[in-house]
């Protein structure tokens, strides 16, 4: 028969396994991911990215107001919201904010 001390430890072994699988499952799995670009200022932030296939990217009115021009974005002047985007092939992708000079990013997917 163990003792008190020893069960509450089997115990919480067993708890600590069970919180850690899940964790444990996902950084296995490759899984998806989606990054963030901000459109603040003048600029987008950052101004270049990688990530790979099968991730999204949201981009995120943080200050200021722009559209949002390229692939699979055509999004009209505003100042808040969300714009997410899926890619699904390899490729560099330029997006552009036409009301600020010379502000864009890239989107690099490997
Ligand atoms: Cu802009």
């Amino acid at each position: 028969m163990p003792s008190t001390s020893s069960l509450k430890r089997s115990l919480v072994g067993v708890a600590l396994a069970a919180l850690l699988a899940p964790a444990g499952y996902l950084a296995t799995a490759d899984a998806a991911t989606t990054k963030t670009i901000k459109l603040k200022g003048v600029q987008f932030s950052p101004r270049s990215l990688s990530i790979r296939k099968g991730d999204r990217v949201t981009f995120r009115w943080a200050g200021g107001t722009h559209n949002l021009i390229g692939p699979r974005a055509n999004v009209a002047p505003k100042s808040s919201g969300t714009k997410t985007v899926k890619f699904t092939a390899k490729g560099t992708y330029k997006y552009v904010c036409t009301l600020h000079n010379d502000m864009t990013t890239t989107v690099k997917v490997k």
